[in-house]
């Protein structure tokens, strides 16, 4: 995406927190006003900015930030969570396609981007060695034909259409006959955007739908009409069923922001976006990454990685805590400390020191004891790896033929480091249960 007045705010604003000595109740103000203008003017609704910079303003005041952030990434923390949460959530759209042939419907108004998106998706899923058609049933643009036959064959797609006809159901008919007879994939029906009136243009939309009975009805929609998006779908949606919508042009406008919020509220699902007028400017829809992008992340990708790892790793430590443990409780932890990722010193100073053996302990840890405990945590997931589900519940159960076995599925591990790893959570599982009895012993073990 190109360099957009609304990246550029918010990468100042996050260049600003990271500057600040600490947060006290006046910058907090100021952030949070600051955040407020930003969102305003990418022209998402006031009701849905009061709703992000409340949450933050919560979350920053009740939350602990969690051991080893400073209240600074915190709050970028924060900020990132609620945008995230704003433009639908953590989840990336499921862009497979379900059955063959799947039948895609597009509509949208004049402009919005349907041919030049139906032609993005077709290659898009070409890319993805699928079969795919095009059909063209917009007899009301002068050139529809010609636009989208021309996109088919610079991608290789099949294409149906009829030159001169103002019969979109016939075309449709035949369209979808010529698809079937050459086993197509996925066929893509683009329609009109044009016409005497919007109720017209919505009548044929829904005799479109009735014809083809599409698996999935895609909405394109122009993301610079910004918090109006919203209006347009619900329109739409008095007509035919939306499925998921197509964002256009997020690159030539600062409302991207309005658009992809008033979407979202509106119940649809943004499934794909268009980022410019090349065929392969599209993307699906991520939120993460789009929210990322825009607060101009790299690092900041590393902090809200590391808080999740935290995260799952103090999970991980109430599950010891109740005493549920096993193996895989241990083999959760190491993938917890691998995703935080090196320096590794670090991270094992979030361990409680006394459930690594010895010779790994944080406290005295030089560079050869970080990679050597590193190289171990690697070979113990390599070990992990090799054992059925029912080792790993029930450890007891691993005598020495299966170790045996165990240590022949990984590369260069011997039965030594396989005990090794049992003496592990030997001891772990005895220190738990010791000192289950206690709660204020326990409480260090934990690390509170
Ligand atoms: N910058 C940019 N332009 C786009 C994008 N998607 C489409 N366009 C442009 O938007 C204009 C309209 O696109 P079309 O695909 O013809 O729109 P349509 O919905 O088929 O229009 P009608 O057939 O008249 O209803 C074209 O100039 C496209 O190049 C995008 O993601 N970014
Ligand atoms: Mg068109």
């Amino acid at each position: 995406m190109a360099p957009n007045p609304l990246i550029e705010a918010f990468t100042n604003l996050v260049n600003r927190i990271r500057g600040l000595n600490y947060i006290d109740e006046a910058t907090l103000k100021e952030v949070l006003r600051e955040i407020q203008r930003i969102l305003l003017k990418a022209d998402v609704s006031a009701d849905v900015v009061l709703s992000i910079t409340k949450a933050i303003e919560e979350r920053f005041r009740q939350e602990k930030p969690p051991q080893g952030i400073t209240s600074k990434e915190f709050l970028l923390y924060l900020l990132y969570q609620e945008l995230v949460k704003a433009l639908g959530g953590e989840e990336i759209p499921n862009v497979n396609i379900s059955k063959r042939p799947y039948r895609l419907m597009l509509i949208g108004i004049e402009g919005s981007g349907k041919t030049t998106s139906a032609a993005k998706l077709a290659r898009f899923y070409i890319k993805r060695n699928l079969r795919v058609g095009l059909i063209e049933t917009d007899t009301y643009r002068p050139g529809a034909y010609h636009q989208l036959k021309q996109l088919a064959e610079k991608i290789n797609a099949l294409f149906y259409g009829e030159e001169g006809s103002k019969d979109p159901i016939a075309i449709l008919r035949h369209g979808l006959e010529h698809m079937q007879r050459n086993r197509v994939d996925l066929i893509i029906i683009d329609t009109a955007g044009r016409h005497k009136n919007e109720e017209e243009l919505l009548k044929e939309a829904k005799a479109i739908y009735d014809e083809a009975k599409p698996d999935e009805v895609m909405l394109v929609i122009d993301a610079t009409v910004g918090r109006q998006a919203a209006a347009q779908t619900e329109a739409f949606m008095k007509y035919v069923p939306i499925h998921s919508v197509f964002l256009t042009k997020m690159d030539s406008t600062a409302k991207a922001g309005g658009a992809l919020t008033s979407v979202i509220r509106s119940g649809a699902r943004i499934k794909f976006i268009g980022v410019g007028e090349d065929i392969d400017e599209i993307e699906v829809f991520d939120a993460n990454k789009y929210v990322s992008r825009l607060l101009g992340m790299g690092d900041l990708e590393a902090l809200v990685e590391k808080i999740r790892a935290i995260e799952e790793e103090s999970k991980i430590m109430e599950e010891i805590e109740e005493g549920k443990i096993n193996l895989l409780t241990i083999k959760k932890q190491i993938d917890s400390i691998m995703k935080l990722g090196p320096p590794l010193s670090k991270i094992l100073e979030l361990l409680p020191s006394s459930m690594l053996p010895m010779q790994y302990r944080a406290v005295m840890l030089d560079e050869e004891k970080v990679s050597n405990a590193q190289e171990m945590l690697r070979r113990w997931r390599h070990i992990l790896d090799s054992m059925t589900k029912e080792e790993l519940l029930n450890p007891d159960i691993i005598n020495a033929s299966r170790i045996r076995r165990i240590a022949r599925g990984g590369a260069g591990v011997t039965p030594k480091d396989v005990k090794e790893l049992l003496n592990y959570y030997q001891l772990m599982k005895r220190m738990v249960n010791q000192l289950k009895k206690s709660r204020r012993r326990l409480g260090r073990l934990v690390g509170e």
